[in-house]
């Protein structure tokens, strides 16, 4: 939190703008779970706002479960909101996997269009001479918080107008048969850069997860090339493993 003055975010009442600006330093690792939230005098004299003001924002955020309030000794940041786990065994989208914890998804489209590909591109999805690259890139959040960003590349012969591909890749390739099966994914630790970072909401050089997906037809064609990159402090990817032969 440091001890400077607060400066507010602009629009809507005052107690949502502090409310707001609370989250944001929790979001960028100002303030961490568990750290206890500055007083009440003091956040109302940094943040040139009444007492009455900073009371009703914590309120809010005692409601919404990202502050704690315990008797005698304060108000503090929640322990670390539930964490997502994702299953390294199945081949599930993004829109399934969240639905299936009951956590509402949405999407903000990076970009969605059709490029000249990349020679990479070209390898990996197997293009022919000529052939363009459908890139679909999203933020892909729950609520309002962000929790991945997702650049895939498809052959534009699969997916000739990004634009009308609607919230589910998975879903639009199902309702043509090209439905992925089979998939080979890479994982590696990355500390996210200053553009995603912003994105993501989270400070640049935090934690973050680094994933391509090349995912197959029952043919063994390539569908798609997916790179993503996952905030390291929201998501936990799980694997069941057995005993090798
Ligand atoms: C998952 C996949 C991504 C795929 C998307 C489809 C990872 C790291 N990535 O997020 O490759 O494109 O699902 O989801 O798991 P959708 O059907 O909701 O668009």
């Amino acid at each position: 939190f440091g001890d400077g003055p607060v400066v507010l975010p602009v629009g809507g009442p005052l107690y949502l703008q502090l409310k707001r600006w609370i989250e944001d330093a929790i979001r960028r690792g100002t303030i961490n779970p568990g750290d206890a939230l500055p007083s009440e005098r003091d956040l109302a004299i940094r943040a040139d706002v009444s007492r009455v003001t900073v009371r009703k924002a914590v309120q809010h955020l005692v409601q919404d479960g990202i502050l704690v309030q315990r008797h005698g000794s304060g108000t503090f940041v929640a322990p670390q909101t539930q964490r997502v786990e994702q299953s390294l065994s199945q081949l599930t989208s993004f829109t399934e996997d969240m639905a299936r914890r009951g956590m509402a998804v949405r999407a903000e489209w990076l970009d969605r269009g059709l490029y000249v590909p990349s020679p990479e591109e070209t390898m990996i999805l197997g293009l022919g001479a000529g052939e363009q690259v459908a890139r679909v890139s999203r933020l892909r959040l729950t609520g309002d918080m962000p929790l991945a960003i997702e650049r895939a590349s498809l052959s534009a012969t699969v997916l000739p107008e990004p634009a009308t591909i609607g919230p589910s890749l998975y879903k639009y390739l199902e309702r043509f048969g090209s439905r992925p099966v089979r998939a080979i994914q890479r994982i590696r630790a990355a500390n996210i850069g200053e553009d995603d970072a912003h994105l993501l909401q989270v400070a640049t050089g935090s934690a973050g997860l680094h994933i391509e997906r090349v995912s197959y037809l029952p043919s063994g064609r390539v569908i798609e090339f997916t790179r993503s990159i996952y905030r390291g402090d929201t998501y936990d990817f799980v694997a069941e493993l057995r005993l090798g032969d």
